[in-house]
């Protein structure tokens, strides 16, 4: 049992006590609108559809909402394969209903964050097409090479043995061009080469014209294969090692490599400070709120420490942890929990926020991952603990993965391996439209067919049953997201501690404001706590919300000496005396 340092995690607290920036208090939102709301009954979701279903979002207490991509694309990747950074992908409107999008969000009062796709573009891009074709102003644009002639075969080979994370051979041969290009995820998502100047202030470009189109700011993808070796020094783009790692023996997965040479080079950082540079320039000229940098990593923490900034340069403002993610399972004991929010709290410079993300578009959900009976629990904990939380839509409602068949399939991560291990590996069940309320289709949208099946669930499970409830997931969400206003959330200092396997507790208190107490119980069964042992409490506390399965109801006052944590359930109090 171990007590955190209470000291070092009050100074990281105070230090954005005094928060102005509206992304400071923000709450987060990850809407993939492919599968959010169809306005038009093609089965696809759109921006209109987005547009109808703000007023929803603010309603649960969101503040912002960041977008996976949404730019013109044929779909290879859905959408993280752009053609055309410039423009709105038709199936899901045009520009003026992105302008529309945008001043319907200004005025309910959400930020609109764009998906930032940078390391690649389609192959259906005009850059690329022009850099097959060697036009001298995009010849650079992308990492082509030669590749390698094999002295035994004389046969031509790619220039190494690197993989893509979507399988299979990184490099691609061109028949036109003659060269082979490299691609660390689909063979139709072709690298741009970040060694080219002309690439880097194409890219700025991009971020310029959305700020112009009045967003709030970016989420920037894939920050890790943004830059491989410089070619410059070495003859020849070298090999990757072997991981030698046993829990993937198939040399045709990405993780059968090391990625030393393809990953996280040092460049990265400096491009992120580039691309803050960008977003406060704009500022500086155009006036307005600060313009928000998000980026996605699954990284060393190391590498996500330095994202923030360097103590000169400013980073990312909140580069996504994925560390629950990475590290935290159905399996997981009430002390690893404690020891990756320890980690994460006492590493972080001075003056930054923290941040939890348990779900995207990438992993399966939340409730099928821990259960359905530890929604509302993880919930908790990520909606209590210091910084920001990001809720991928569905979570709120502890939506559940969606069995999808091999054959309706489309997820190109799943499609490039075989039935037998397609499931593990397909992102197509997080990725099932939103279930709005009990009519056809869960009101996702009037056609009778949509691109990813509808849960079989949504008649019992869907967001207006849960708003209409008195008690439901949502009702739990909505009450978190209210209380993360109160000062000892938005700026208190946490003392957190597991007592078994089971058991976690936290405070969240700042001096002079409410004593907030959270039980979280990862067990089946029940538990009697003494909370006084390890707080300063009187007799009483009152239960400010808790699990839908709880015993406990809202406003119910508990002895604190003897409070009984139900298995499965997450709790938080607040003493009354
Ligand atoms: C895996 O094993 C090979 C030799 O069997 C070695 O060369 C390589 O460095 C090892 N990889 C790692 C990551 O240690
Ligand atoms: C970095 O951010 C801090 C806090 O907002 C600010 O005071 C500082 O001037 C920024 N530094 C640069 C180089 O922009
Ligand atoms: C999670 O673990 C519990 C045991 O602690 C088990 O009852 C439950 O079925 C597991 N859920 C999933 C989705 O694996
Ligand atoms: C979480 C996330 O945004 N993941 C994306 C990372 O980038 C690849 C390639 O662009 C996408 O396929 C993922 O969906
Ligand atoms: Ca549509
Ligand atoms: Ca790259």
């Amino acid at each position: 049992m171990r007590l955190l340092t209470v000291v070092a995690i009050l100074a990281a607290v105070l230090g954005f006590a005094s928060a102005t920036e509206w992304w400071e208090s923000g709450n987060y939102y990850q809407i993939y609108p492919r599968s959010f709301r169809d306005s038009d009954g093609d089965g696809i979701g759109d921006l209109n559809g987005v547009t109808e279903k703000l007023q929803y979002l603010k309603d649960i207490g969101f503040t912002a909402t960041w977008l996976s991509p949404i730019f013109k694309s044929p779909m290879v990747d859905f959408g993280y394969d752009i053609a055309d950074f410039y423009q709105i992908h038709p199936e899901y409107g045009t520009m003026e209903d992105f302008d529309r999008m945008i001043a319907r969000a200004k005025e309910v009062g959400i930020k609109i964050i764009l998906d930032f796709v940078p390391n690649h573009s389609s192959d259906q891009n005009e850059w690329f097409i022009k850099s097959v074709n060697s036009d001298p102003d995009y010849k650079d644009f992308y990492v082509w090479h030669d590749g390698k002639i094999n002295e035994e075969t004389g046969e031509r080979e790619p220039p190494s043995n690197w993989n893509s994370v979507f399988r299979y051979s990184a490099w691609e041969w061109n028949d036109v061009r003659q060269q082979y290009y490299l691609h660390q995820f689909a063979t139709a998502q072709p690298d741009l080469n970040y060694r080219n100047p002309a690439v880097v202030n194409e890219m700025k470009n991009v971020l310029r014209f959305w700020l112009s189109k009045g967003v709030a700011g970016f989420r920037i993808d894939a920050i890790p294969y943004l830059f491989e070796i410089d070619l410059d020094r070495y003859n020849q783009y070298p090999d990757e090692a072997l991981s030698n790692d046993t829990s993937c023996p198939d040399p045709d997965d990405a993780c059968y490599l090391t990625h030393v040479y393809v990953q996280d080079q040092p460049e990265t950082v400096d491009m992120i400070y580039q691309w803050r540079e960008v977003v406060d320039e704009y500022r500086k000229e155009h006036g307005g709120e600060q313009r928000l940098l998000m980026t996605e990593a699954y990284t060393s923490f190391e590498n996500m420490i330095k994202f923030y900034g360097d103590g000169v340069r400013n980073g990312s403002h909140i580069p996504f942890n994925f560390d629950f993610l990475s590290n935290i399972n159905n399996a997981s004991t009430a002390n690893e929990y404690v020891e990756h929010i320890e980690k994460w709290l006492n590493a972080m410079p001075a003056g930054v926020y923290a941040n939890w993300v348990l779900g995207n578009h990438d992993n399966k959900r939340v409730a099928s991952r821990f259960g359905v009976q530890r929604i509302d629990l993880i919930n908790i904990l990520l909606q209590t603990l210091p910084g920001h939380a990001v809720t991928y839509n569905g979570e709120e409602l502890g939506m559940t993965d969606v069995f999808i068949s091999w054959e309706d399939t489309v997820d190109p991560q799943a499609c490039n391996s075989d039935p037998d291990t397609y499931y593990d590996r397909s992102r197509d069940p997080a990725r099932s439209p939103y279930q709005w309320d009990a009519s056809s289709k869960a009101g996702f949208t009037s056609a009778d067919h949509t691109w990813l099946p509808v849960s079989d669930d949504y008649k019992t499970n869907n967001a207006l049953q849960q708003l209409r409830a008195p008690h439901s997931h949502l009702q739990i969400f909505k009450t978190l997201v209210r209380l993360r206003q109160e000062p000892s959330f938005r700026a208190g200092a946490i003392k957190i501690q597991a007592l078994d396997d089971d058991i976690i507790v936290y405070s969240r208190q700042k001096e002079g404001s409410d004593l907030y107490i959270v039980v979280l119980n990862l067990g089946n069964s029940d538990k009697t706590i003494d909370l006084t042992q390890h707080f300063t409490l009187g007799t009483d506390a009152e239960v400010i919300t808790s699990s839908l399965q709880s015993q406990y109801i809202n406003g119910e006052t508990v002895k604190t000496a003897a409070f009984v944590a139900n298995g499965n359930v997450g709790t938080v109090l607040v003493a009354i005396n």
